[in-house]
């Protein structure tokens, strides 16, 4: 550390990490002191609870290519040099997709990494940037770490830097930071191998080889080299297979979220009249999916359902069996009938991937998902859109049905939970606080009262304590249950750098009658939610902005 300069700074308010990270405007984060600092509070952590020093430590640096990608990485090497680590290792060019990052945490036996994304929301100067730290498991830290992160920041005075010019991390190779070693790692050959371990590789190509058609769209995010080498060069899928496959700074000015709204172009190319058999996309930063059929969208809990259906038969990796399922608290209940079907257990976690980790490690369970697009398994501690889309492939493989054939036989067996989140983005945060409270005062009184076509049993707020290790986690949504079955879900978004997002969860289950509209059916429900929260009254709107 003999080099290191200490630079004086201030405390900045408002880094406080949220459902994945720290999350804000770019520009916010290009102030200065702003990424420093809180850098500086990882590290203090580190210092916390390594207190012979960093220098026996590895961590990996990474993130979604997104604008400011690179000058973050560049100034978390030198904050990290100043801080005594022994060893980082950076993905080339700075990029690296958030499952990768935990797969190679895991591989590599790094300390944890630091990851840069904002997801699946958009990148350039007047959009969004994002910072989170991943511990030694692969996974996103848990609330107690991100915790002291956010009291550092409130108490910095300054930040550990080594000044040296002209960083290659562009070529693969190693180079010294001041007392650091860094080396530049491939960004692919990790997370590729890793797939390979998994899945059956030959069979997928035999499949594609077959005429099977399947386009994948990278949104202009990262997974697009990911995406060329494993479905073009490896399993042989046309050349062109991969759309918008050039990650970009700035996602081409789009939304990298791979819904129907933000996916609009995929969709309507899987409803052409020559249509591909099955069509995918994935988020800026690769750890959500999408996943199509001809004319046919898999609603997001439907998808973890069929996987955890399917998946001791159709994948390699799991045909001992699944140890368990786990799915976050908004997501439809598809799952867990699967599991109760398996006679395994399922778990019911708050928002966020961080939730499963405990359960992940503790081999409680195998598989994992959320409604959001999010779903993984045991070999990663984040969400991996490939390797569900992997995962689809391999049970298109081994039924030989179209994708509408495989989920409408998944319902034609456990029913099905006709389902939609409601999302109302950039609310003033003030009135969406209050509506929200209002909610919240009047949930005891709420039971018996008669409620779209049906009546409440119950209204609560969802408190979580982890079943591994006892850690609780209050207030993660209020949930209404119906005496027909059916819930609502109400939660305030933890990933918005705007404002207040409000996301409404729909979910109404049928066992015989699977056939309805899914919006026709859950507008009833949407209808008395809007009514019992007074949403015009209380935020201006009554239209949502993304229906997923
Ligand atoms: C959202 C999703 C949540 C997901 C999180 C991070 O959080 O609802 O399921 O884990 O984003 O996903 P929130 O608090 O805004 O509802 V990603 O792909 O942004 O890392
Ligand atoms: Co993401």
């Amino acid at each position: 550390m003999s080099n290191a300069r200490l630079i004086p700074t201030h405390p900045i308010a408002g880094q406080k990490p949220g459902t994945s990270g720290l999350r804000k405007k770019t520009r916010e984060f290009m102030r200065p002191g702003y990424l420093e600092n809180f850098v500086q509070a990882i590290f203090n952590v580190l210092h916390e609870d390594h207190p012979g020093g960093l220098g026996g430590q590895t961590l990996i640096v990474g993130g979604d290519g997104r604008y400011f990608n690179r000058e973050a990485v560049l100034t978390i090497l030198r904050i990290a040099a100043g801080n005594g680590l022994g060893r980082m290792l950076v993905a080339q060019r700075g990029i690296l997709s958030t499952p990768a990052m935990s797969i190679e945490i895991r591989a590599r036996g790094a300390a944890g990494g630091i990851l840069l994304s904002a997801s699946h929301n958009p990148g350039g100067p007047d959009a969004d940037f994002g910072i989170k730290f991943n511990t030694s498991n692969g996974g996103p830290a848990p609330e107690s770490f991100t915790a002291r992160i956010h009291a550092h920041t409130l108490r910095l005075t300054e930040y550990r830097w080594v000044e040296q010019s002209g960083l290659p991390i562009d070529d693969l190779g190693d180079f010294t930071l001041g007392a650091m070693n860094v080396s530049v790692i491939d960004s692919l050959d990790g997370y590729v191998a890793a797939m390979q371990s998994i899945f059956d590789f030959d069979r997928l190509r035999a499949h594609l080889a077959s005429g099977f058609r399947i386009c994948f769209d990278a949104m202009n995010g990262v997974t697009g080299p990911y995406a060329r080498r494993i479905f073009e060069d490896l399993l042989g899928a046309a050349p062109g297979t991969v759309i918008r496959s050039e990650p970009l700074e700035d996602f081409g000015g789009d939304h990298p979220d791979p819904n129907l709204s933000h996916a609009a172009a995929l969709v309507a190319r899987l409803s052409a009249p020559d249509a591909p058999d099955f069509g995918a996309a994935c988020d800026g930063d690769g750890d959500r999916n999408l996943i199509l059929g001809k004319s046919f969208f898999v609603s997001p809990g439907d998808s973890l359902a069929v996987i955890a259906e399917h998946a001791a038969q159709a994948i390699p990796a799991y045909r001992a069996g699944l140890a368990g399922v786990a799915r976050s608290m908004p997501t439809s209940m598809a799952a867990d009938r699967v599991a109760a079907q398996l006679g395994i257990p399922s778990f019911e976690t708050p928002t966020g991937w961080k939730f499963f980790s405990s359960l992940l490690d503790a081999g409680r369970i195998t598989l994992c998902g959320e409604e959001s697009f999010g779903t993984g398994s045991s070999h990663a501690r984040e969400k991996d859109g490939i390797w569900a889309v992997l995962a689809w492939l391999s049970i298109l493989a081994d039924t030989r049905q179209p994708v509408s054939e495989i989920v409408n036989a998944h319902w034609r067996r456990f029913g099905r939970s006709y389902y939609q989140r409601h999302d109302y983005e950039a609310l003033d945060a003030t009135a969406a606080d209050a509506m929200l409270a209002r909610l919240r005062a009047r949930l005891d009184s709420l039971g018996g009262l008669s409620f779209a076509g049906s009546t409440i049993e119950s209204a609560g707020e969802f408190n979580y304590t982890d079943p591994v290790n006892g850690d609780t986690s209050n207030n993660q949504g209020v949930r209404i249950f119906l005496a027909d079955g059916s819930r609502a879900v109400i939660r305030l978004s933890g990933t918005g750098t705007e404002g207040a997002t409000l996301r409404l969860y729909y979910e109404s289950y049928s066992k015989d009658d699977i056939g309805q509209d899914c919006a026709a059916r859950i507008e009833p429900l949407a209808a008395a939610i809007r009514a019992l929260l007074e949403l015009e009254q209380s935020v201006g709107r009554v239209q949502p902005d993304v229906i997923t």
